[in-house]
């Protein structure tokens, strides 16, 4: 552990029990592991969007670009184009990585710039009051939908290896987990793309996400139809008693850097 104060000032103003706290604490976990003194903060830089999630970007004592919503990954390509060593976390919510910034997040799976970016998904714009994104269910209702989705929810992890994301994760929002796959998305050179399951307990309460999920053991993470088949399990549409949401990584390939590639 390091003596290096990875807090601002700020104090977290997150609703009593939002899982982004876990999140924030997970990456503390993980940072204070890698940055020992205050001049190694130097090599560290972070990029969030717009949202309850990119409040982040508040309490963590490192650089950075609090961006526009949708805007984080082309953010931390100019960064890493300027800077390739450094090492880099971009923060989006549901909405800003698949709605507001749809387009970039299928373009950085192509362009494998070597940074990490963590997905906070909570299945609603949450810091507007809890309109659907992308990826809420069918039949969701608030004020602004009040007669439901009518469409399916898209399957992000099943979109990112289609894309040909080289590194595609998912984990709860749980410190431990948040700690073990940021180790090992640094470990990959490359994009690496980590969804966190964030409920959030004001917006969108009533999904039990947690009971459901299970670590992907004996997987083979370089088959790209295991991938598949495993992300195809859950559709972030259905929970009932038979629902099963795997966790881990579930796919792993070497590819070209943008930045090494200029
Ligand atoms: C281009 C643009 N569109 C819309 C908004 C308004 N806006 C600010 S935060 C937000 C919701 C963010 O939702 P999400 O990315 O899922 O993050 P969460 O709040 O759920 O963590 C929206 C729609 C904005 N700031 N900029
Ligand atoms: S609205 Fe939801 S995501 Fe935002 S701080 Fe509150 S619980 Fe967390
Ligand atoms: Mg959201």
């Amino acid at each position: 552990m390091t003596s290096v104060n990875l807090s601002t000032k700020a104090i977290p103003n997150w609703c009593p029990g939002c899982f982004n706290f876990m999140i924030l604490a997970g990456v503390k976990k993980f940072l204070s592991n890698k940055i020992k003194s205050e001049k190694d903060k130097k090599d560290w830089a972070i990029v969030a969007g717009i949202g309850c999630h990119a409040k982040i970007f508040d309490y963590l004592n490192l650089n950075g670009i609090n961006s526009l919503h949708g805007r984080v990954l082309p953010t931390c390509l100019g960064m890493k184009i300027a800077k390739p060593n450094l090492n880099l976390i971009g923060f989006s919510g549901d909405g800003d990585a698949y709605a507001e910034g749809m387009e970039h997040l299928i373009h950085m799976a192509r362009y494998n710039s070597n940074f990490k970016y963590l997905v906070h998904n909570n299945q609603v714009f949450a810091l507007t009051v809890g309109q659907p994104t992308p990826v809420t269910e069918k039949g969701f209702k608030d004020k602004s939908t009040p007669l439901g989705v009518k469409l399916a929810p898209i399957n992000p992890i099943r979109l990112m290896l289609a894309a040909g994301a080289s590194f595609v994760a998912r984990v709860y929002a749980d410190v431990t987990q948040i700690e073990q796959v940021l180790e090992e998305a640094f470990k990959h050179k490359g994009f690496a793309f980590i969804e966190v399951l964030q409920p959030c307990v004001i917006f969108h309460p009533d999904v039990d996400y947690k009971k459901h999920t299970y670590t992907l053991t004996n997987h083979n993470k370089s088959s790209f139809e295991e991938a598949m088949k495993k992300a195809s399990e859950f559709d972030y549409n259905t929970i009932n008693d038979s629902t099963k949401i795997p966790l881990g990584i579930f796919y792993q390939s070497e590819k070209p850097v943008f930045e090494e590639l200029i």
